[in-house]
C-alpha cells in the first residue's frame, strides 16, 4: 500500500496468481470490460503469440470516495510458466491482496498445487506468510469438461479459511465476484492495520458499493460477497441445522 497524503491518494496492489494458462489475463480483460470508462485506465498486457504472458499484465482502476480520497487499485498478473520464477517474485513484492486463479480441470490439480506452493515460497522471500495475506481462490474454466465437481470444491472450501469462487472468465462469470471478494478482504486488512476509515473519514462500505456499481453490478455488496462457494456453504449449513 502507498499513501500520498498531499494528493489524498491511496494505492493498493492486488495480484492475480496461479499456474500458466489458468485464466489470469482473461480475468483482467473481463474486469476491464466490466468497469466503466471513468474508472479504468488502459489494460497493459504483453503476450507472446501463444497466449502466454511474458512479463505481467497491469490493470489500473481508480475510485474516488465522496470524502475526496482517491483509491487507486493496481491489478497485476504473474506469468505462470515455471521459467518466470524471478518475475513472479518481483510482482508479488508489496502485494496487499492475492487472487489465486486455479484451473478447475482434474488434470490441472497438480499444476494448481505446485503454483500454490510457489506462491507460499515467494511470499516467504519477502518475509510474508499466506496466513497474513488477504487471499481468495477462484476455480476458473467451469465450462470445460473434466472439471472437479461443485461438491468437491465445496468440500475443499469448507476446509480452508479463504473465500472460494467459481468462474468462467471467458464469459465474465464470477470475475467481478472474485474481485469484490478480494477487495473486501484486502480493504478490511489494510483498514485494520492503518485505521484508514478514521484517519481519512472514509466510508469503506460506501466505497465498496461504489466500486460494485462502477463494475456494472446492480446487487448489493453483501449479495455479491454471498456468491462465494464458502458463503453458500455456510448458508446451506444454517438451513440444514
Ligand atoms: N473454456 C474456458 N477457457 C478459458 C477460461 N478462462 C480462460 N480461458 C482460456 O485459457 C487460455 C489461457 O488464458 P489466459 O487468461 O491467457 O491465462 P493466464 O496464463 O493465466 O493469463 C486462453 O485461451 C483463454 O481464452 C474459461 O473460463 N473457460
Ligand atoms: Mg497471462
Amino acid at each position: 500500500m502507498q499513501l500520498d497524503f498531499a494528493s489524498r491518494e491511496l494505492t493498493i496492489k492486488l495480484v492475480y496468481y496461479g499456474p500458466a494458462l489458468s485464466g489470469k489475463t482473461t480475468n483482467l480483460q473481463a474486469l476491464h470490460k466490466a468497469a466503466d470508462a471513468g474508472s479504468t485506465g488502459r489494460l497493459m498486457t504483453l503476450e507472446t503469440k501463444d497466449d502466454r504472458t511474458l512479463f505481467f499484465d497491469l490493470l489500473p482502476l481508480t475510485f474516488r470516495d465522496q470524502g475526496g480520497l482517491a483509491v487507486r487499485l493496481k491489478v497485476f498478473t504473474v506469468p505462470g510458466q515455471v521459467i518466470h520464477a524471478s518475475t513472479r517474485r518481483l510482482v508479488v513484492q508489496g502485494a496487499d491482496g492475492i487472487a489465486f486463479i486455479a484451473d478447475s480441470r482434474e488434470s490441472e490439480t497438480q499444476n494448481n498445487a505446485e503454483s500454490f506452493l510457489d506462491l507460499k515460497d515467494n511470499l516467504k522471500e519477502h518475509g510474508l506468510t499466506l496466513k497474513e495475506m488477504p487471499l481468495i481462490i477462484q476455480f476458473n474454466k467451469r465450462d470445460l469438461p473434466g472439471v472437479r465437481s461443485d461438491a468437491d470444491i465445496a468440500a475443499l472450501a469448507s476446509q480452508g479459511r479463504e473465500p472460494v469462487y467459481l468462474a468462467v472468465a471467458t464469459q465474465g462469470g464470477g470475475v467481478v465476484e472474485s474481485f469484490m471478494g478480494l477487495l473486501h478482504l484486502t480493504w478490511s486488512a489494510l483498514n485494520g492495520t492503518h485505521d484508514l476509515q478514521r484517519k481519512f473519514n472514509f466510508d469503506g462500505d460506501r466505497f465498496m458499493a461504489e466500486v460494485a456499481k462502477k463494475l456494472g453490478q446492480t446487487s448489493s455488496v453483501s449479495e455479491i460477497l454471498g456468491r462465494s462457494v464458502t458463503a453458500q456453504g455456510q448458508a446451506l449449513r444454517k438451513v440444514a441445522r
